[in-house]
């Protein structure tokens, strides 16, 4: 049992700095305001909320002095934002509680899953996502971090790292993360996936054997025994775009509604959920009003169905 009382922490982290497009950063606001708090409430937590990025002028700094160091983007905000939100994770971890962090673009997680591993040094993570992210320096190719956080927590590749990355202690063992969802994977990152041995479930995995048992598989993957801390990062972009439209790089094919609850409905239920992290929700990119809502209301039902929420 890992909390005593149920208490959750919102980390808000509106940041957009590991890739190129505006909007990611207004996530954090637009789940506030469709009721994220009060829903976490509903299902019987105490809820406070942080904002580590509060009066740091990441975007405007995106924006007027773009970086670009050999091929990577805007290293510097990238570092200095993550190192906030490491700090605000890992100490609403410390205190005894869940944090809930609200992204922003996925890069966010170098922060929060280095946090969560303060705490919770063996801590299974669960990667939901279309995507790997775990581009290296030497492997992507848009340069964009939000590509790239899983390399920086698994210490791949440390000597090619900018300095502002330095601070990440990438402690994340190759046992210790699982995929759900992958349909938009890099050639050089599957030669990475393969090579390390990760736990990877594409879509194609999710058709052949179901989401129950993909979920089952994951969770056996990262803790066998089926008692270890689990976190979550949970990239919206999971979710096919028919029900979660508004996010920047949307790859059809992907998961139902159903399934993308179904998955932390199932790891609720373990009792072993530690973190979550929601990302890459982008209100801006959203063709009309419905987008916006139908990507918002998706994002509120993760983390509400993440922390216990049921049907019946
Ligand atoms: N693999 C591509 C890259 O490295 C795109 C991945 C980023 N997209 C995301 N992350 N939304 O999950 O740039
Ligand atoms: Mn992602
Ligand atoms: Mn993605
Ligand atoms: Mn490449």
């Amino acid at each position: 049992k890992f909390f005593e009382t149920k208490k959750a922490t919102i980390v808000l982290a509106p940041f957009s700095g590991g890739q190129g497009k505006s909007g990611v950063e207004d996530g954090p606001k637009y789940l506030m305001k469709q009721g994220l708090q009060h829903g976490l409430e509903s299902v019987g937590w105490q809820v406070d909320v942080k904002k580590p990025l509060e009066g740091r002028d990441f975007e405007q700094r995106k924006i007027s002095s773009p970086e670009v160091d050999g091929k990577v983007k805007n290293p510097t905000i990238v570092g200095e934002a993550t190192q906030l939100i490491y700090g605000a994770v890992k100490s609403a971890a410390h205190e005894g509680r869940l944090p809930v962090t609200l992204g922003g673009d996925h890069s966010i997680a170098i922060g929060t899953v280095s946090g969560v591993l303060d705490k919770y040094p063996d801590a299974g993570l669960l990667w939901i996502d279309a995507h790997a992210d775990i581009n290296t320096l030497a492997s992507t190719d848009s340069g964009n971090l939000h590509g790239c956080p899983v390399s920086f927590l698994m210490n791949m590749e440390r000597d090619s790292w900018p300095e502002s990355l330095k601070w990440v202690p990438g402690t994340l063992k190759p046992n210790k993360i699982a995929y759900i969802g992958l349909r938009d994977v890099d050639p050089e990152e599957k030669i990475i996936l393969k090579n390390l041995g990760i736990a990877a479930f594409s879509m194609y995995h999710v058709d052949r054997y179901g989401i129950n048992a993909v979920i089952e598989m994951a969770l056996k993957a990262v803790s066998p025994d089926g008692k270890g801390p689990i976190m979550v990062s949970y990239d919206v972009d999971a979710i096919d775009p028919m029900y979660v439209p508004a996010t920047g790089t949307p790859v059809r094919g992907g998961l139902t509604l159903r399934e993308g609850l179904f998955i932390v409905e199932r790891i609720a239920e373990t009792g072993n959920l530690v973190a979550l992290d929601v990302v890459e929700c982008n209100p801006g990119l959203a063709s009309h009003d419905l987008h916006v809502i139908d990507t918002v209301q998706s994002g509120c039902s993760i983390a509400r169905c993440a922390l216990g929420e049921t049907l019946l």
